[in-house]
């Protein structure tokens, strides 16, 4: 198994952190985003969209990262990561979904502005990160894991990296008390790995 991956992107971690929980072994390969790498012929010939993480498992690329987890867990975890039931699966569907848009658009992009200088409007992603925070602190409030089971899903580790990297987007973490519960319970889980800023 191989992973094209970036040792910074939060995204490329979520498939990294689940593969060590699942104690499989992969082959990282590195890609030198700030080079350009990822838009040369011989990466868009793996992944046509031009992003990292893509898994390479048995000659199939898999690419993005929500969709990178969900196949992680049917082929090699066991079903608690993700069960079989309509109402699981479709709780854990809202929340990639949410991990792709709404977390990815607040605390993912003010980290891109506030750590990589990137372009855009660090304040509009500030708020939203900070609505983000507020909205998941809230839920886990009421339940230790994000898609409500009492065991950990795919869900949590898809939104954990860029909630718990958003200091690095400028925002303060301290206010949310549920969220920093939250952490613990995923960094006490066996195999848990940590990258850069974690
Ligand atoms: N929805 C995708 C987003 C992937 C993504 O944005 N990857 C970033 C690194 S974290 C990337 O490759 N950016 C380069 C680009 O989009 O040009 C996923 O979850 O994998």
């Amino acid at each position: 198994m191989q992973l094209h991956d970036f040792r910074l992107s939060g995204n490329c971690y979520k498939v990294r952190l689940f593969l060590a929980l699942l104690g499989r072994e992969v082959e990282l390969q590195q890609t030198d985003l700030l080079g350009g790498a990822h838009k040369r012929p011989e990466f868009l010939a793996v992944n046509p969209r031009g992003q990292v993480p893509v898994l390479v498992d048995e000659g199939q690329a898999i690419y993005d990262s929500q969709a990178i987890l969900v196949y992680l867990a049917k082929r090699y975890a066991d079903a608690s990561w993700y069960p079989q039931d309509a109402l699981s699966q479709a709780r854990i569907a809202s929340w990639l979904s949410f991990a792709a848009n709404e977390v990815a658009k607040g605390p993912g992009q003010a980290r891109l502005h506030g750590l990589f200088r990137m372009p855009g409007d660090l304040q509009q992603a500030q708020q939203r990160a900070v609505q983000v925070l507020e909205l998941v602190d809230a839920h886990l409030a009421l339940h230790s894991w994000l898609a409500q089971g009492e065991a950990p899903s795919i869900a949590d580790l898809a939104v954990y990296p860029y909630i718990a990297l958003a200091g690095d987007g400028g925002i303060d973490l301290t206010p949310y008390a549920h969220l920093a519960a939250w952490f613990a319970r995923i960094r006490a889980l066996p195999g848990y790995i940590g990258m850069p800023g974690l």
